[in-house]
């Protein structure tokens, strides 16, 4: 990344510094300290050649600064363009992410997926309340506000798993606002999306077609979208591929059966100002959805 060469360069050259000015700096106060009582030293004022040349020391110093700072800022606000580029629209909720791929057709939650070495462009907005967009090992931070587009690029150097995290305050759960960044191979990426785009059949085990049945029944389809059913909300996440995520509750929780009944049981008990609210479900009627909701891979 252009940012951590920019870094290290000044930090190198301050170590230079400091190392030069204290050692000069001890080596004067050890060589010239007052041994024997000769009274006082003959006094001296003013050295032209040397204030000169302590005053353009610096000013170069500046300049080699200066020069690559700027052309960082410049690469790093200017967002790239092109068929190489993978659009990516990130869009804060209270309290989770969404990120929608409008050239693949894809929406997700909690979860990006981009490919290694590709750069990756942003468009950041809020659905609600301002928040921020920070993965503290992959970019700087970008403010997500209401009615306004924010863009700014990243790219994943190595696969990896990336964390992220809401970074403004944005109320009761905003520390229970995370994310995670998946940098996959190039060949991982292409499945991935082309799992995403399938629409998923419809379930065929006896417990996740009744689980099918209850969402369909409930106030789900009021606020979750499942693609092939009637399902059509879009206050919650997007549930079309749930199956396919490692986390829930904007990351706040791994996927696993236990955490996932745990949710549906009391959404606000377990994240404090939820949106989605309990719902008064039975342990059997929770038992069925999170088989349907696993199978929808
Ligand atoms: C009033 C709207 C609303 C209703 C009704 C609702 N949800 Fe939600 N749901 C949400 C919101 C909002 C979230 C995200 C909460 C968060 O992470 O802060 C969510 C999150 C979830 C998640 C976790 C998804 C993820 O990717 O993290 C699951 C699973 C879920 N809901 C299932 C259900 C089921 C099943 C029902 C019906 C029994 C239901 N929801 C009813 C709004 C709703
Ligand atoms: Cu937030």
């Amino acid at each position: 990344m252009r940012e951590a060469g920019l870094y290290n360069l000044i930090f190198w050259m301050a170590v230079v510094v400091f190392v030069l000015v204290e050692g000069l700096l001890l080596f004067t106060a050890l060589r010239f300290r007052r041994r024997t009582s000769d009274g006082i030293p003959s006094q001296i004022h003013g050295n032209t050649r040397l204030e000169i040349v302590w005053t353009i020391i610096p000013v170069l110093i500046l300049i080699v600064i200066a020069v690559p700072t700027i052309t960082t800022i410049a690469s790093a606000s200017t967002i790239p363009q092109g068929p190489d580029v993978l659009k990516v629209t990130v869009i804060g909720h209270q309290w989770w992410w969404e990120f929608r791929y409008p050239d693949l057709g894809i929406v997700t939650a909690d979860e990006m997926h981009i490919p290694v070495g590709t750069k990756v462009a942003l468009t950041v907005e809020s659905a609600d309340v301002i928040h921020s967009f920070w993965v503290p090992r992959l970019a700087g931070k970008i403010q997500a506000i209401p009615r306004r587009q924010n863009e700014m690029w990243l790219q994943g150097d190595e696969i990896g798993e990336f964390y992220g995290q809401c970074y403004q305050l944005c109320g009761t759960s905003h520390a229970n606002m995370r994310f995670r960044v998946f940098v996959q191979s190039k060949a991982d990426f292409d499945a991935w999306v082309k799992d995403q785009q399938a629409v998923p059949a419809p379930p065929t085990d006896p417990e996740a077609a009744k689980g099918a049945q209850i969402f369909q029944s409930k106030a789900c389809v009021g606020c979750h979208t499942i693609a092939g059913t009637n399902a059509k909300g879009t206050i919650g996440p997007n549930l079309t591929h749930f199956g396919s995520r490692t986390t829930i509750a904007g990351a706040m929780l791994e996927k696993t059966d236990a955490n996932l009944a745990m949710w549906l049981h009391d959404p606000p008990g377990v994240k404090p100002g939820s949106i989605m609210p309990n719902l008064g479900l039975t342990d059997d009627e929770i038992k069925a959805l999170v088989a349907y909701l696993d199978s929808l891979k």
